[in-house]
């Protein structure tokens, strides 16, 4: 029988160090951890890759490991499992650690959407879907089916590009921001992309708007990015007016507006070790990654402060801890396979579609 949590809860971080180091070396190859930039450190240093969820998933996919942990979120794990040979097993640590983004569009009002999109155009010929990969994989398994692809904010504008080369619209969702800055920086007016309120008939759109709409942008935000806000960035530039501004597409467009720099984690990382010494910056993005930007690159001499004076993590992330991880690493050492993600199979067939899609444009 599988060794339950509770005593596990009740170890402190030290004990849980010792315990992870061992399993680990007991289990050798058969075990690949995978670790999202936005883990505490405890969990993220015994990570054998760590990446944002494009370079993860490639991990995955590549990965011979008979089990695959990934120390992120579950929408992640879905994706190690979409990805990987159906013998390899995908595990979360905890499965509470969702993400609150994805949870803001699920499959019953992406189809509603579709269907009272149907009232006015036809979807099919018309636009293409595209789901943030922070999304459930029927959400992916939709996209497939109609077409569609998934994005990371890494590759964003290529999947844009890509989707524009199919149709002439695009249904974006759960993130408005990653849809709004993205489709800016490709010179489409604010007015041409319009927000679905999907608790609203017809998205709260007239027939107008969507017929000139470019970028249909579903209503959804990330509740760590959409903290930041323009006057963060004008009171630190008082202070010190040669501040470069780097900020995540998930922030809200008069953030990005005001930064000097947008991008994904990975861009957020590869600038700032590429900055001179003696360089200040900025950042909006979660609270962890910006307090690990800051403890490696003081050494030389760069300043890297975080953006929101309230704090800003990513709860979820965070619900991954040492604890959680010694739990499913002793029950593999035992031979138990505790918190497995597994996507059903018709699901699992038209999400890999469209992420293999995704990972045919991405660069
Ligand atoms: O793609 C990811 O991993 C997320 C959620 C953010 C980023 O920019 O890396
Ligand atoms: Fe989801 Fe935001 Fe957390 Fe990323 S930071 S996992 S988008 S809630």
């Amino acid at each position: 029988m599988s060794a339950a949590i509770q005593p596990y809860t009740l170890l402190d971080d030290e004990d849980c160090e010792a315990r992870i180091l061992a399993a680990r070396e007991e289990l050798g190859e058969r075990l690949v951890i995978l670790g999202h930039h936005y883990q505490r450190n405890e969990v993220f240093r015994h990570a054998d890759f760590t990446g944002d969820s494009l370079k993860l998933s490639r991990q995955a996919a590549a990965s011979k490991a008979d089990y695959i942990v990934f120390c992120g979120v579950h929408f992640m794990a879905e994706v190690a499992d979409i990805l990987s040979r159906p013998e390899q097993v995908s595990i979360l640590p905890d499965m509470s650690a969702g993400c609150s983004m994805a949870d803001m569009a699920n499959l019953q009002n992406v189809e509603r959407a579709w269907k009272e999109l149907s009232e006015v155009l036809n979807p099919d010929e018309m636009i293409t879907p595209v789901t943030y990969i922070n999304s459930a994989a029927d959400l992916k398994s939709f996209c497939g089916e109609h077409g569609g692809i998934v994005c990371t904010s890494t590759n964003a504008r290529h999947v844009l590009e890509w989707c524009f080369e199919q149709r002439e619209k695009v249904l974006f969702f759960p993130d408005q921001h990653l849809g709004r800055n993205t489709g800016y920086t490709m010179d489409i007016p604010l007015d041409e992309m319009v927000v679905w309120d999907f608790d609203k008939p017809m998205g709260g759109l007239t027939v107008e708007q969507i017929q000139q709409a470019k970028i249909i942008l579903w209503k959804g935000f990330c509740s760590v990015h959409q903290m930041f806000q323009p006057e963060q960035i004008d009171n630190f530039k008082q202070k010190y007016p040669e501040t470069r501004v780097i900020s995540h597409p998930e922030s809200p467009f008069e953030v990005c507006q005001k930064s000097d720099y947008i991008g994904s984690t990975e861009y957020i990382i590869n600038t700032i070790a590429n900055a001179e010494a003696g360089t200040r910056w900025l950042v909006a993005t979660e609270l962890n990654l910006v307090n690990r930007l800051h403890e490696q690159y003081k050494h030389e001499g760069k300043n890297v402060h975080f953006m929101s004076p309230n704090v800003c993590m990513c709860s979820t992330m965070f619900r991954i801890d040492p604890q959680h991880l010694a739990w499913v690493l002793e029950n593999l050492v035992e031979g138990h396979v505790v918190n497995q993600v597994s996507v059903p199979g018709d699901v699992a067939e038209q999400a890999k579609l469209a992420l293999e899609r995704m990972l045919e444009v991405s660069p």
